[in-house]
């Protein structure tokens, strides 16, 4: 065992915790990163499944904040593919030479506040033990894989994946892959497994919306474009809802004539993007009953007119209201006019049961499989710190604290009473929208917020010590960062208030925690927008940051 002290520990190397490290290390603060897998990447490393793709636009999925990178870092196409998400997290930590600061294949087990000492005491499953006055858990909000509750599920003998903990290689031709579940994964998984593999079914519980994604190669005048642009571009995303880079829509779909919502809907059909579907259009899809209707039935009629046999369609063609999560795809509905791909609708004919060889459904009909995967999804958002012993003042866990407190909850999704100068990127509560731009606003604010109770408690410390030797053992501790329990309740709120104000919690998503069986439903985001996110950012800390306890 080896005992260390860092200033800050980060926990995670996606996304968020390579930027939280940057800033760190730029701060000046002796920083650690540890992360479970081999390498960089966070949930980009684990889902490496065929089709994986980011389906916000290639120009804002990445970091604002390295200009001269933004110009001049290659990528093709519209949306960046798994492999090239990679590709860039490395050649970013590479480039700010931050992998010095990492260690990889060491999961943090156990995270215990010392209260006297004012840091957190961090066990790794390395043996490691480390203390550090700050410690920031970027451990990915879509990272727990869920297994569904099928009976049998041990049984089969074939083989099997989750597309959450893909494999390095894998081998499908002349193989019978069965699929479970159709989000956005699962749509994704389908439609670059339909031409590759022997034959695939599709096992779905819902089927789901989803709209073409529109990918395609940018050309050399498009690219300068955006480059010549880039600052306007971020200045948008960074105020818009959904940060994704297009524009919103600014009038009601019933404000304009029947042609004229049909064009805009074929449009929106035509330039491809799930979000531009949802949000581009109209301002009303997930608020109005009737925009929402009118959005289902311009869908419903695209999958009959792509999907040639009519009983495929039926089954394919949702119900339900287009209120989840917007799905974009690359020809998801066309795999369905292929001989070897079908699908079983569980509504009709549930699975009775995972036998050895495949899949028992209600009716006899068994279906003989060589592969099944799994594209379930995830114990969204607060799986990975509940699963994670992470114990603050009184040794009480976070998962108790939540338990109590009924539901996942923090402040801006980063902060959590007793839960001192422990900080999370994207956990409960954080805004719902594109990753990178979600994930900067998070970090910078942890930053600013830090900055100040290091001013504040250096300020106190220098007026308490005689000669520079501190009277006190308070003033040695370094600050406490934490939020209050009432602005936590005023934060929830207003995430609840919105969310309820549209038609998301109608049905059962992993936005609204019903995903996964026996997980309390709540509201586990913030659908307001990443612009008044950061708005409220902005007057926390114009107004002298009293969301949290005064800095000591
Ligand atoms: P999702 O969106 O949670 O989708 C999971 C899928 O798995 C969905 O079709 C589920 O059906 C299905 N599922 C889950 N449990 C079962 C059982 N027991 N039986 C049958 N089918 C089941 O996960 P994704 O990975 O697609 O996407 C998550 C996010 O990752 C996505 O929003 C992006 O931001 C990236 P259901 O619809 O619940 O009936």
């Amino acid at each position: 065992m080896k005992q260390s002290h860092f200033d800050a520990l980060v926990v995670g190397a996606g996304f968020g915790g390579i930027y939280q490290l940057h800033k760190f290390v730029k701060l000046g603060l002796n920083t650690k990163l540890i992360e479970m897998a081999a390498d960089v990447g966070g949930t980009w490393y684990h889902n490496r499944y065929p089709g994986a793709m980011s389906d916000s636009y290639s120009m804002v999925y990445r970091y604002s904040w390295d200009k001269d990178d933004l110009v001049t870092y290659p990528w093709k196409n519209r949306y960046v593919h798994q492999p090239e998400v990679l590709k860039y997290l490395q050649h970013v930590v590479e480039r700010h030479d931050l992998r010095r600061y990492m260690q990889f294949n060491t999961e943090l087990t156990r995270a215990n506040y010392d209260e006297v000492h004012n840091r957190w005491v961090v066990q790794t499953s390395t043996g490691d033990v480390y203390t550090v006055r700050y410690l920031v858990t970027a451990l990915g909000i879509l990272s727990r894989i869920n297994y569904p509750d099928i009976p049998g599920l041990k049984s089969f003998k074939g083989e099997m994946y989750h597309t959450g903990k893909w494999p390095k290689a894998h081998e499908f031709r002349d193989k019978r892959v069965g699929v479970i579940g159709n989000g956005s994964t699962g749509v994704q998984v389908i439609t670059a497994l339909g031409p590759e593999v022997k034959s695939l079914t599709s096992f779905q519980r819902r089927p789901q919306y989803s709209v073409p994604s529109g990918n395609r190669a940018l050309t050399k005048e498009e690219r300068d474009d955006i480059n010549a642009r880039y600052d306007e571009i971020w200045e948008f995303v960074r105020n818009s809802t959904m940060g994704v880079g297009l524009p919103e829509g600014s009038r009601p779909t019933m404000s304009v004539s029947a042609e004229e919502r049909e064009q805009v809907f074929e449009d929106a059909w035509q330039g491809g993007n799930g979000f531009r579907f949802m949000f581009s259009t109209f301002n009303d899809i997930i608020t109005s009953e009737e925009a929402n209707e009118e959005a289902c039935k311009f869908l419903r009629r695209k999958i009959k007119d792509t999907v040639k046999d009519p009983e495929k369609a039926r089954k394919l063609t949702p119900t339900e209201i287009f209120a989840r999560r917007p799905i974009c795809d690359s020809g998801y509905f066309e795999q369905f006019n292929r001989s070897n791909v079908d699908l079983a609708l569980l509504s009709e004919n549930p699975i009775q049961t995972i036998t050895e060889k495949g899949v028992l459904m209600q009716d006899g009909t068994h279906y003989d499989l060589d592969v099944l995967i799994f594209a379930t999804g995830f114990d969204a958002v607060d799986g990975n710190w509940t699963r994670t012993t992470i114990k603050g003042r009184g040794g009480k866990s976070l998962k108790e604290h939540w338990d109590k407190s009924g539901s996942p909850t923090s402040l801006l999704g980063s902060f959590v009473p007793d839960f001192p100068n422990m900080f999370m990127l994207f956990g409960p509560s954080s805004p719902f929208g594109n990753g990178p731009p979600v994930l900067e606003a998070q970090v910078d604010f942890i930053i600013d917020v830090v900055q100040q109770a290091e001013k504040t408690s250096k300020k106190q410390t220098d007026s308490s010590t005689t000669n520079g030797v501190a009277d006190g053992a308070l003033t040695s501790r370094g600050p406490v960062v934490e939020a209050l329990p009432s602005s936590v309740d005023a934060w929830v709120q207003k995430c609840e208030s919105v969310a309820n104000g549209t038609l998301f919690p109608r049905l059962d998503n992993w936005i609204l925690g019903k995903n996964v069986p026996g997980k309390t439903p709540s509201v586990l985001v913030w659908l307001g927008g990443i612009g008044q996110f950061r708005k409220y950012l902005q007057e926390i800390a114009e107004g002298g940051y009293q969301t949290f306890e005064p800095f000591s």
